[in-house]
């Protein structure tokens, strides 16, 4: 998974970055999109791993990019080459500032920044449509298409995200070459100063986030910065102190598993555990198709065995004599915690 991380200049977005990489890049205005992977942490690959002592152990992943805010003097939005690295990325992660910087003559006005990205991207995703439309006028364009483009202009003009469209609505299959921005999934993080780490978001954005299908968090990456350099023992008891139960990266990846509503089956041999993060509701050739192309291709069937059962059991053999390994078709919604066993022929 891809999350961008995008905001205004001085908004502490290589700041938070760092924080959630564990890299150390540097601080300053502008400058290149830097790149940087994270695992996702999850128990149950541990055990897994602990059980098979596989060759290889494999979490999911995310990579998390650090996109530059434009810097001019008065124009404080994002650039076009902002706006296209965007576009390339899974989940839009909006950065607020929520902290005096003293390198900006501006005081802090998340609710402000807030609404002016939001806007920005509606804007820039209408540009899109009505380039589109204009153009249908002077080509042939499938009816069909050009009513999916006008109802989109009229969310948009409605100042609704494209993302807020039901899935029947839109046959996005035939979009994706538009990277709409409002149609991309949105986080928003509220970078707060250390003295109002813990404070929860300001009403007026809390209260934007549901129409606008959005999650946010809060976090203060100087007070995650100040952690990262600690002695594992002390990170707790710092933690703990600040009222805060979790790091961070922790609550981030929570929170964006839950926006995209994303669940993970895995795969297990003596060569490699691995963790697949798919949709929930994927279908068990979907699912295949993950894994490789010929296994979603070649799919016969899938043999599923709940992670819970094969804790209690600790072996397939012994799982499937209690009765607990069944045997999917194609159609089978892939539950959280499945181990996967695709047979497939090509
Ligand atoms: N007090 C405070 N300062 C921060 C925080 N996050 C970032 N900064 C500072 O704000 C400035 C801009 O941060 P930076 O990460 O470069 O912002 P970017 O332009 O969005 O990448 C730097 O001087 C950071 O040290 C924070 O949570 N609290
Ligand atoms: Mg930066």
């Amino acid at each position: 998974m891809r999350i961008g991380l995008v905001g205004f200049a001085g908004s502490g977005k290589t700041t938070v970055f760092n924080t959630l990489t564990g890299l150390n890049v540097p601080i300053g205005f502008g400058g290149e999109v830097h790149l940087g992977t994270v695992k996702v942490p999850d128990a149950r690959i541990d055990a897994l791993s602990a059980m098979f002592s596989p060759k290889k152990t494999t979490f999911a992943e995310i990579v998390f990019s650090d996109i530059p805010g434009e810097h001019g003097a008065e124009h404080k939005g994002l650039s076009g080459k902002a706006l296209q690295q965007i576009r390339d990325q899974d989940v839009i992660c909006l950065v607020l500032r929520a902290f005096p910087n003293p390198a900006l003559d501006k005081d802090a006005n998340p609710e402000g920044d807030f609404e002016a990205f939001v806007t920005e991207c509606l804007f820039a995703d209408l540009t899109v449509i009505e380039r589109r439309l204009d153009r249908a006028k002077k080509e042939k364009m499938d009816p069909l298409e050009v009513s999916a483009f006008e109802l989109m202009k009229a969310t948009l003009e409605a100042e609704q995200p494209l993302r807020s469209l039901p899935p029947l609505a839109l046959d996005r299959s035939k979009l994706t070459g538009y990277g709409f921005l409002t149609d991309r999934p949105l986080m928003v993080v509220m970078n707060r100063s250390e003295q109002e780490a813990t404070e929860p978001l300001p009403k007026a954005i809390a209260d934007r986030l549901p129409a606008l299908h959005a999650a946010g968090l809060v976090l203060s990456a100087s007070v995650e910065a100040e952690i990262a350099t600690m002695e594992p023992a002390d990170q707790k008891a710092f933690l703990d102190d600040l009222g805060l139960s979790e790091s961070a990266i922790t609550r981030f990846i929570r929170t964006a598993y839950g926006l995209l509503d994303l669940i993970s089956f895995f795969t297990v041999g003596t060569d490699e555990v691995r963790a697949w993060p798919i949709l929930r509701g994927t279908k068990a050739r979907q699912a295949a198709g993950k894994i490789h192309s010929d296994l979603e291709r070649g799919f016969i069937r899938a043999d599923v065995l709940p992670y819970e059962q094969f804790m209690i059991y600790k072996s397939e053999s012994a799982a499937r004599d209690a009765g607990h390994h069944k045997v999917e078709g194609k159609d089978y919604l892939v539950a959280d915690g499945d181990i996967l066993n695709i047979r497939f022929n090509v």
